[in-house]
């Protein structure tokens, strides 16, 4: 089984390198002006592009990496919100299950219905404990998964669902606040879950400044997820 990105990511946490990822949604870009967008993720920090979104409706992943491909050595990482977003021109998936909610779809029926679709291609699989942390309002997350964030002042609760994701086998473990979310996963828990559990830790949803990036790493975060800020402003790394 390929490995590469994962030990890649093992890697830079053994060497305390921090990682950032852009998070385009295929929904909301417009592949005429896709140059651009290439040119501005070239000239960003970004160490990876995630590619996924809750609900892509438009079919066009295929092509959007392959112009991504022609133009940009960044791994991309598909980053699915169901089944139907699988496309073997990425580099690896995040395979994940929403640890946080009770919703047996989002647990494991959705990872049943990949699986055998995955087997096809040559995507490199990374498990992920993905929890979803209450942000301040309902995010697509919640709505589609039908699942309720874990309580954001509860840590302990947090941890545990972390290590018990640790426990299973997960490669990562990602905390989600939700794209646009009013408020971005709490700094202490980041610190408590970083110091608690092995494997690299994600942090995503609701970080809009460059401080909120360094403050997330300072925290311990691994890798960090920015979606909406460098949407709606593509010279977001440069302010
Ligand atoms: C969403 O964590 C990502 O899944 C990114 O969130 O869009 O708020 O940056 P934002």
């Amino acid at each position: 089984m390929k490995q590469k990105i994962y030990s890649q990511l093992l890697q830079a946490k053994l060497e305390n390198k921090k990682l950032l990822a852009i998070l385009l949604d295929p929904d909301k870009i417009v592949l005429e002006n896709i140059a651009e967008l290439i040119s501005k993720i070239n000239q960003s920090p970004a160490t990876h592009i995630f590619i996924g979104g809750s609900h892509v409706e438009n079919n066009i992943i295929n092509e959007l990496i392959i112009a991504i491909k022609q133009e940009c050595l960044l791994p991309i990482v598909l980053f699915p919100g169901n089944p139907s977003q699988i496309s073997n021109e990425a580099d690896a998936i995040l395979f994940l299950s929403l640890l946080s909610g009770r919703n047996p779809d989002y647990l494991i029926e959705h990872q049943v219905k990949a699986a055998p679709i995955l087997k096809q291609t040559q995507l490199e699989i990374i498990s992920t404990g993905y929890l979803l942390i209450e942000s301040g309002t309902e995010t697509a997350v919640e709505r589609i998964s039908k699942t309720k964030p874990l309580d954001r002042n509860n840590t302990d609760l947090v941890l545990a669902t972390a290590q018990a994701g640790e426990m299973l086998g997960n490669k990562l473990i990602y905390l989600e606040a939700g794209s646009g979310a009013k408020q971005a996963v709490p700094l202490q828990m980041i610190k408590k879950v970083s110091k608690n559990i092995e494997i690299p830790l994600l942090i995503g949803g609701g970080i809009i400044d460059l401080q909120g990036i360094q403050n997330a790493y300072d925290s311990g975060a691994d890798l960090v997820i920015i979606g909406t800020a460098f949407e709606k402003d593509n010279n977001f790394f440069n302010t």
